[in-house]
């Protein structure tokens, strides 16, 4: 009978999908809906948009930066995948960026950015993204628009329900998707359940320089953490990540994870790990994991590898962790601005619930448990239920916030935005999103002090939307007004690989703290060199270093004799410029790896290998003056056994 029922969901789920299949073109739409949409999305030439969205790419393991209201795309920003067109990855300064203990692990599937916090506020400092495959957790820098640190997540695997802030950035957290047996070791998949076990991890962020550091883990039973939330306001000090799979099931999740009508939101009162650590209750545990660290001074990434976490175990500790039971495979876990409110969207339920942290605390407190998980105490129902939004929709997925009491859950199956308010759980609204949207965000959503003048919709599905370009159609956003009573649809625009979550903030808030330069008298890289006098070439052995500058508009030094094949020849070139937004390129023929992107005042470096005889050229390959195509050089390879000098040279003839 059970296994009917999931196939009969399995099969609306189906219909769900096969429904986006329907849409019979755009051709004869209503276009941007007959009102003033495009006014609303206009942002003139030269002007600027109201607000930064930062999108997740999905499986390209990158970040985008786009403007709202216009959707226009001003950066990729590489995080967790190399990228030849900023040579990240491929620098011999950001290749530390992605060791892992796995080794060099150069792509990952980026899912949740969040903007850093104080007092529960957008502060614009840095913005976070999970990388979910080779658990790991990055830290964009806003004043450069660069990935300046990246934790490595131990024992852990599909480190999805990441990463997300506490309201004064004291945490990012980290939680495992997939339970994996801790510490890893050889034994049967059968034997998952009871032996395999979840992690949730607490990263602190340093409030003065935002170092990150993995202060402690919470060792979990074997269930799946799918999404998490802090709470905030009243609920600050609390963190609450949705589960499913607490079936513990290794095979045909489909249907065996769909077993239990209720799974739970874990409810972790991370103050109260703060107290069990120190009151020493914490174990030390041996594990590996990499963290890599960018310094704007050298220009330059380094790795440590750390060998311990410290572990406290949910099970032994009591009053770290409580389970709200919440029907039924939730997804999102979202907390509304007072933090009173926690919003479990369960993917397989009609209904949408929302849990009261005050009856929460209620609960505990009258120790109202309705049995227990590994020793964790399931509280009942009833008891922390605040209210049902009813049969709101099909498949909810994510839950964002306005600031007027509003709240919009994003349904999958049902492809639409529902909005709601928060306290009576009526439905104010419904629009169709095109199609199948995943998630939803307000900027500012995830905070006390939500922005809520737009809403962004991300979809799963295109089909018809776009011009085709093969078997694949651009993943796309869809922008809504929500200042009225009714939702408006403003703008489609494309996005980079599949945009999971996004974070929003106004722009002013991040603009007048971004940098123009690097300064020249800062660059403490090994190999700059501040004026064109430094221009050398050295070598030790085999070993070739070119110390090397550009300016407007060539290389210095542009001659270069003396190479010979077997050769490892280092490009250290640094950019002498002082002004705003001219960057030099470098390519170097044959070379086995990309150009380098050098911004003003930095150095960057690449290896070229020599594999034959003959007079190779490099050029600029960025665009920087009326004479770049005359930014050129040289570099002479001669034989392995030829005895000519090393020398170098620019404008001699
Ligand atoms: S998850 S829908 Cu990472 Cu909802 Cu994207
Ligand atoms: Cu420098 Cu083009």
């Amino acid at each position: 009978m059970r296994n009917k029922i999931n196939i009969v969901l399995t099969v609306i789920i189906l219909m769900g999908l096969i429904g986006c299949n329907t849409g019979t073109g755009n051709q004869n739409s209503k276009g941007a809906l007959g009102s003033n949409a495009a006014d609303k999305v206009y942002v003139a030439p030269g002007e600027y948009d109201e607000y930064y969205a930062f999108i997740s790419g999905g499986f390209s393991g990158q970040l985008s930066v786009y403007g709202l209201p216009s959707g226009r795309l001003f950066k990729v920003i590489p995080v967790f995948s190399q990228d030849a067109e900023k040579a990240y990855g491929y620098n011999e300064e950001t290749k530390a960026m992605l060791n892992t203990s796995f080794g060099f692990v150069p792509w990952d599937d980026s899912h949740h950015p969040d903007i850093s916090q104080t007092n529960g506020e957008l502060d614009g400092r840095y913005v976070f993204i999970n990388g979910n495959n080779t658990p790991r957790i990055a830290k964009i820098d806003l004043t450069t628009f660069e990935t300046t640190e990246i934790i490595e997540i131990p024992n852990s695997a599909g480190n999805h329900s990441s990463s997300f802030v506490t309201e004064n950035t004291e945490y990012v957290v980290a939680g495992t998707r997939f339970s994996v047996p801790i510490p890893q070791r050889d034994m049967s998949i059968k034997e998952y359940k009871g032996n395999f076990k979840g992690t949730l991890s607490f990263i602190s962020v340093d409030p003065e320089d935002g170092g990150m550091d993995l202060k402690f883990q919470i060792m979990m039973p074997g269930f799946d953490y799918d999404l998490a939330h802090p709470g905030r306001g009243v609920s600050h000090g609390w963190f609450f990540f949705s589960t499913y799979n607490t079936e513990e099931a290794n095979t045909l999740l489909e249907v065996n994870a769909s077993q239990n009508d209720k799974d739970f939101i874990a409810a972790v009162n991370w103050k109260k790990a703060e107290e069990y650590i120190k009151a020493g209750k914490g174990k030390m545990m041996p594990t590996k994991y990499a963290h890599n660290v960018y310094d704007d001074k050298t220009h330059t990434a380094t790795t440590t590898m750390k060998d311990q976490v410290l572990m406290l175990d949910a099970s032994e500790l009591p009053g770290l962790v409580y389970l709200l039971p919440t029907p039924k495979s939730p997804h999102g876990c979202d907390v509304d601005p007072t933090g009173e409110y926690i919003v479990g969207n369960g993917k397989l339920s009609a209904n949408l619930t929302v849990h009261s942290f005050t009856k929460m605390l209620d609960a505990i407190e009258n120790e109202k448990f309705d049995g227990e998980a590994y020793g964790i105490p399931i509280l009942k129902f009833e008891d922390v239920l605040a209210g049902v939004v009813d049969q709101a929709g099909l498949g909810p997925l994510h839950t964002e916030f306005d600031d007027k009491g509003n709240a919009y859950t994003s349904f999958f199956i049902s492809s639409e935005v529902v909005k709601w308010k928060v306290g009576t759980w009526e439905v104010i609204d419904r629009q169709p999103t095109y199609y199948s949207i995943g998630h939803l965000m307000i900027p500012g959503g995830n905070s006390r002090k939500p922005f809520g003048k737009y809403a962004l919709a991300m979809n799963k599905i295109t089909k018809d939307r776009y011009l085709p370009t093969g078997p694949e159609v651009t993943q796309s956003a869809q922008l809504f007004d929500i200042t009225g009573e009714k939702m408006e649809l403003l703008l489609d625009f494309p996005t980079i690989g599949e945009p999971h979550y996004a974070a929003g903030i106004p722009a002013d808030i991040i603009m007048k703290n971004s940098k123009k330069i690097f300064k020249l008298e800062e660059n403490e890289h090994k190999y700059a060199i501040t004026t064109e006098a430094g221009a050398r070439v050295e070598r030790n052995g085999k070993e070739v270093h070119i110390y090397m500058s550009t300016i407007r508009s060539h290389f210095n030094p542009d001659n270069i004799e003396g190479i010979k094949v077997g050769d490892k020849v280092y490009f250290h070139v640094t950019n002498l410029e002082q002004d705003y937004d001219v960057p030099h390129g470098i390519g170097m023929i044959g070379a086995n790896t990309s150009e380098l992107l050098i911004m003003p005042g930095q150095t960057e470096s690449f290896i070229w290998e020599p594999k034959a005889v003959g007079v190779w050229p490099f050029y600029c390959t960025d665009f920087c003056s009326a004479l770049h195509q005359e930014m050129q050089g040289y570099v002479r390879v001669s034989p392995a056994s030829s005895s000519i000098e090393l020398s170098w040279s620019m404008g001699e003839d």
